[in-house]
Formats: C-alpha cells, sequence, structure tokens
C-alpha cells in the first residue's frame, strides 16, 4: 500500500472549509525504504470526487445506473484508503469501454438458479450493478437455507471485494466473496503467468461494531498497487514479482509488461489462487483469467469473468443460541487486540472516518488525467 503523508498544516479541515478542488497543495511522499519524493496532491471532497467519477462515466456513455454503482465503489475505495481501487480505476472503465470490452448500458438478469442458488447474467457489464440486482434474493435465500450463493457470470470486474462484504454483513451475515482476474501471476515453482490476483474477502457481522473483515490478493501485492507504483515513478519492493525470466524485479514496468506477479505466502497463496480459479470459474461456468486475458486480445482492459458470493446466517445455524456464540467471537478479536494487534479493516475505518471529515486526496497527475476524460 502506498503510503501519503501530508506535508502541509496536517490540520484536518472540515468538509465545508475545504480547499478549492483543483488548489494546488505540495505534499511530502514518504516511501517506506527512505526515498523522500515530493508529489502535487490536491485535495476533493467526498462529494466532489463522486461527482467528478459519476460525470466522466456518463460523458463517456455508460448509463446512470452503472456510472452511480461504478462511482459509489471507487469513492469507496478511495476514502477508505484503498487507493488502487479508488479513483484511478475510472482511467480503465473508459479504457475498457472504448476497446468494445465493456457494456455501457448491460442489464443484469437475475436467475432463480437453485434454492440455495442465484445466478445473475451481468451481460458484460460491470460487476457492481449485477450484486446489486443478486444481493435482495440472495438474502432471502440465506435467510430461508442459512446459506446460499451468488453466481455472477459475464461480467467485467476491477473493484475491491469488501465494498460487497459489507452489504452483507450490514444484513446480519457471514460472507465470503472470490473471484479470478487476468493472468498475470505465477504459481509457486513455476515463472509464467497462469493464475489472476484473485481476490478472496471475508465478513463476519458485530453488534454495535464495524464488521471483522479481510479482503486481499491471493498475488503478493493487488496489481493496482504495482501500477500506481508505476505512476508515481517507485520501485516496487521484492518479492512482488519476477522478470521475463523468473529472475526477482523491483521495476514495475518489467514485471508489469514482461514478468509475473508472484503469489503471497508462496505454495499457500498458490493453492488459494487455483482454489478460487475453479470455484469462481469453471464451478460457476465462467472464464479462467488465463480465458480472460485471451478475451482481453491486448487491450489492457478490465478482466471480464465470474464472481462466487456465498452468504451465511448465523441464527440459522444457532438459533437461540446465536447471542452466546456470537459474544464468543468476541472474545476471540479482543484477544487479537488485547495484544496490540490489529484487526483487518482496522485501518481502513480509521481512513473512513478521516475522510468523512477531511475529504480525500489524489495526486494533480491523476486529476489532470481524470479531467481529460471530460473533453
Ligand atoms: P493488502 O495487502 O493491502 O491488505 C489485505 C488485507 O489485510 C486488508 O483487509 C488489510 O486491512 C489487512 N491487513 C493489512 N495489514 C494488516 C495488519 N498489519 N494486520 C491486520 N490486517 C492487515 O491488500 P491487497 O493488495 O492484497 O488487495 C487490495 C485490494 O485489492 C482488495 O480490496 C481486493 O479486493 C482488491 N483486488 C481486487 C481484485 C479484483 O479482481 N477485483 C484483484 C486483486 C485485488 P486494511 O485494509 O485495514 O489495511
Ligand atoms: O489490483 O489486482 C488488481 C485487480 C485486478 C482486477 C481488479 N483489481
Amino acid at each position: 500500500m502506498i503510503a501519503w503523508c501530508n506535508g502541509t498544516t496536517g490540520m484536518p479541515n472540515s468538509s465545508s472549509t475545504l480547499p478549492k478542488a483543483i488548489k494546488p497543495q505540495r505534499l511530502k511522499w514518504a516511501s517506506l525504504d527512505g526515498l523522500s519524493k515530493e508529489l502535487i496532491m490536491i485535495r476533493l471532497s467526498l462529494i466532489e470526487a463522486r461527482t467528478l467519477a459519476e460525470s466522466i462515466l456518463l460523458h463517456n456513455g455508460f448509463n446512470a445506473a452503472h456510472a452511480q454503482a461504478v462511482a459509489a465503489t471507487v469513492i469507496a475505495g478511495e476514502r477508505d484508503g484503498c487507493a488502487s481501487h479508488g479513483l484511478y480505476r475510472i482511467l480503465g472503465c473508459v479504457n475498457s469501454l472504448r476497446a468494445g470490452k465493456v457494456r455501457a448500458d448491460a442489464e443484469p438478469q437475475v436467475i432463480d438458479q437453485a434454492p440455495s442458488i442465484v445466478r445473475v447474467d451481468a451481460a458484460g457489464g460491470f460487476s457492481q450493478l449485477a450484486f446489486q440486482a443478486g444481493m435482495p434474493l440472495l438474502e432471502e435465500k440465506t435467510r430461508a437455507n442459512g446459506i446460499a450463493a451468488l453466481a455472477i457470470n459475464r461480467c467485467v470486474h476491477f473493484s475491491a471485494l469488501w465494498v460487497e462484504i459489507e452489504q452483507l454483513t450490514a444484513a446480519g451475515l457471514v460472507a465470503l466473496a472470490c473471484n479470478p482476474s487476468h493472468a498475470w501471476v505465477a504459481p509457486a515453482g513455476g515463472s509464467q503467468p497462469v493464475f489472476g490476483t484473485n481476490p478472496i474477502a471475508f465478513g463476519w457481522p458485530r453488534a454495535g461494531k464495524d464488521p471483522f473483515v479481510f479482503d486481499f490478493a491471493t498475488s503478493a501485492i493487488a496489481r493496482g498497487d504495482i501500477e500506481l507504483h508505476r505512476r508515481a515513478g517507485k520501485p516496487i519492493p521484492e518479492g512482488w514479482g519476477v522478470d521475463a525470466d523468473g529472475q526477482p524485479s523491483t521495476d514495475a514496468n518489467v514485471v508489469l509488461d514482461a514478468g509475473a506477479m508472484l503469489t503471497f505466502g508462496g505454495h499457500k497463496g498458490s493453492a488459494l489462487a487455483a482454489m478460487v480459479e475453479l470455484i469462481a470459474g469453471p464451478l460457476i461456468g465462467d472464464l479462467t483469467s488465463a480465458e480472460s486475458l485471451a478475451y482481453d486480445a491486448g487491450s489492457k482492459s478490465s478482466p471480464y469473468h465470474g464472481e462466487l458470493i456465498i452468504a451465511l446466517d448465523p441464527r440459522r445455524f444457532l438459533g437461540e443460541a446465536t447471542e452466546q456464540h456470537l459474544a464468543r467471537a468476541e472474545t476471540l478479536f479482543e484477544s487479537i487486540q488485547g495484544q496490540g494487534a490489529r484487526l483487518p479493516s482496522q485501518r481502513r475505518y480509521e481512513a473512513r472516518a478521516r475522510s468523512l471529515v477531511e475529504g480525500v486526496q489524489i495526486p494533480q497527475a491523476l486529476y489532470n488525467d481524470l479531467k481529460a476524460l471530460l473533453d
């Protein structure tokens, strides 16, 4: 994760006193390896950021439903300090549309596949609207059966999964989601890309508290983060990727364009990546990451495949004993935090609280690239 540090006053701004959106600010970019760079960053309120994202999508031809659904997820990413799945993704949305790889007006179709399975045909549109369309029936089936799955098919996918997971935990459900992407990642012991960055996300609802959510790529890092390093002209840490000969590389261009990304945790991440290929690919009748990349045909569009979401209702599993057992889960969380360790998503929730007051900061160069899409 790139860490941006505010080199200006450090004083929080209330949203009503935010500086003008396009006024440049000089901010220090503190890299973890001691390099110090300065970037021009600008601050946007969340409303300004959302308006910018939606206007670009509408201007370029997406219908209002897709523009709103996509803008909501990228603004959530920017708000929560997840720049790799934030505003910068709007560039990829427009690129995918211009390449003819996403349908701007696709109407997702909900199919009642089986007592515990909902299918949504995204019809070549972005996944966000398809998830919205399938969520009510997924929730209904989960409450009826205790467990249910949503298979999204034929979707163009680029979003962070926690956005969906949080909707399920808000409904009191436990949730798991995963999907393939493009074949960018070499298996442990190999050097040629086979897997996508294949994220796995999990959520657990907590009464009166933010849910326990983790959401990570099965590669060492999301590809979006390496792309942000490339945009900032910064080397990547060792362990993220290799060159075309399978040798370690810290050059983002080499890893992205010629070599391969690596899995996290060696053979363990590799096996999880393979599992994601299987259960969110052939199991739901959709493409693997290799097939998605072949379909892309060099256009560098967002991946095109399926997504699997599994939801579980604690009340169906536990009945009257639900509260008693959910309390035991709280003991687990306390034993993690009690020794100074943090829960996954804690950083994100803290970033969210800050952004709601201060707005978000994005590089001026990204802002310029985004504005150019309104011409
Ligand atoms: P990170 O490695 O940045 O973080 C992964 C998870 O680990 C987060 O839940 C994070 O919480 C948590 N975490 C990080 N550090 C700690 C710590 N010290 N203690 C406890 N928990 C910690 O994520 P990735 O780069 O692997 O993935 C980033 C995003 O990219 C994900 O949201 C994923 O969905 C998305 N992605 C999407 C793809 C797609 O096909 N649509 C493909 C690949 C990735 P926190 O956020 O609070 O730091
Ligand atoms: O960052 O690896 C990634 C990614 C792939 C698709 C969407 N995000």
